[in-house]
């Protein structure tokens, strides 16, 4: 018989003589566990202390039985995760845009769904992915990263699309993506249905005279020029590599497959000698492989690489909630850890696309949504790579903004000023 589990189990591992082991029992310096759990106290936690004190201010101290007072008496920041008017992750709201440049990373929502050519739905993409971002915390255990401590992240709110029309609504979101692009700080684009990609590259394409590559996740190939007689959300990566800075050999579409792949996409892709990565493909090669391999054609001959990322790319039993489920997709682990690892060498954008509250369960599939992007920010975090595109910002755009000064109007929603 065993003697108690305490006896033998040590969390020390060095407080021990090894006679003191059981042969059998394991190393737990050895396991990844382990090595998180010792990474924790590497990081440091002065945000989540400005962020508690920035709270009582703002939300005023709680009541005189509420023992631990760094609770607010209303709800601000991240606690609790039920409560308040949810932001990407709860990062500060950038209502004035001009402020995105202070921060290392911007979210903002592309919520149109106009390029749809089945299911709807998507204009509620980032109000959904933004709901049930609320739950996590900006501390990833595994990887040991607290995006708090490690970034500055904002959420400039969405685009102001125009609903049945394609062509205005890309030009309002190429315009946004090149303010926030221009600033320096990396957008993260929230869709919408995937016709957003086209306008999303073209917004960070002007910007730089240097070359882009894109990686590209999904089931689908969305590369034939025109869909039902417009440029819809199989057209992207069409228009995408006709931009001067946007080389179609570069284009690296991973986990293609299925029965919803058009002829004339695949006509296309033969054209422009895209590089194609099967769901097969990559269950030959295994992550590792297949992460390396998209990497070296993206990467090949470009200064950046956009990442793209299409939820429906999951195996649909997974992301219910999206405009042309199909299944056989990547297992979420699959999906999660392929992102990582090409966001491990620096992106300069990304979108996350397709998903469609209405469609929905759970909100399962704008939860999948919200973690392949913290996943994405975690690992340019943990390997140095948040802010590396920045150099390449050569073109910067400057755009107008209109005359409304609170000095002279007031702040909204009140009295004017000196009419009282
Ligand atoms: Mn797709």
């Amino acid at each position: 018989m065993l003697p108690p589990l305490h006896k033998t189990r040590s969390h020390h591992p060095v407080d021990r003589g090894a006679q003191d082991r059981r042969a059998h029992h394991p190393d737990l310096s050895k396991l990844m566990g382990w090595k998180a759990a010792r990474k924790e106290e590497e990081i440091p936690g002065e945000e989540w202390e400005k962020e508690k004190a920035w709270a009582l201010r703002m939300g005023l101290t709680a009541a005189d039985s509420i023992e631990d007072r760094s609770i607010p008496t209303f709800a601000r920041g991240e606690l609790p995760h039920y409560a308040g008017i949810n932001t990407f992750l709860k990062a500060p709201y950038t209502e004035d845009v001009t402020e995105v440049g202070n921060y290392d990373a911007t979210v903002l929502g592309a919520p149109f769904d106009g390029g749809t050519t089945y299911r709807p739905g998507t204009r509620f993409g980032p109000q959904g992915v933004r709901k049930i971002s609320a739950l996590y915390t900006p501390y990833n255990y595994e990887i040991g990263v607290d995006l708090r401590e490690q970034m500055s992240l904002c959420d400039a709110g969405d685009i102001f699309t125009i609903p049945g029309n394609i062509e205005k609504t890309f030009d309002q979101i190429s315009r946004a993506v090149s303010h926030v692009f221009s600033s320096g700080s990396m957008p993260i684009i929230i869709g919408g249905d995937h016709s957003i990609g086209f306008p999303c590259v073209r917004g960070i394409a002007e910007c730089t005279s240097k070359k882009i590559g894109i990686v590209h996740f999904d089931r689908h190939a969305d590369i034939q020029e025109k869909d039902l007689d417009e440029r819809m959300h199989t057209t992207p990566w069409f228009h995408s590599t006709n931009l001067p800075n946007v080389p179609a050999k570069n284009l690296v579409q991973v986990g293609i497959g299925g029965w919803q792949v058009p002829r004339e996409a695949v006509k296309v892709a033969r054209e422009r000698e895209t590089n194609i990565i099967t769901m097969g493909d990559m269950e030959k090669m295994g992550i590792d492989k297949t992460a390396e391999m998209a990497l070296e054609m993206a990467w090949d001959g470009v200064d950046m690489v956009y990442m793209s990322f299409d939820i429906d790319s999951i195996d649909c039993g997974f992301v219910p909630g999206t405009g042309w489920p199909e299944p056989g997709g990547f297992l979420p682990r699959e999906a999660l850890a392929l992102a990582s690892k090409v966001a491990a060498e620096g992106i300069c954008g990304m979108e996350l696309v397709e998903v469609s509250p209405p469609y929905d369960q759970s909100e399962i599939t704008a939860l999948m949504g919200t973690r392949v992007i913290v996943d994405v920010l975690g690992a340019l975090v943990s390997n140095g790579k948040m802010g590396a595109h920045k150099r390449h910002i050569d073109k910067p755009v400057s755009l107008p903004m209109g005359e409304y000064s609170e000095a002279t109007h007031g702040k909204r929603w009140t009295t004017r000023a000196g009419s009282k």
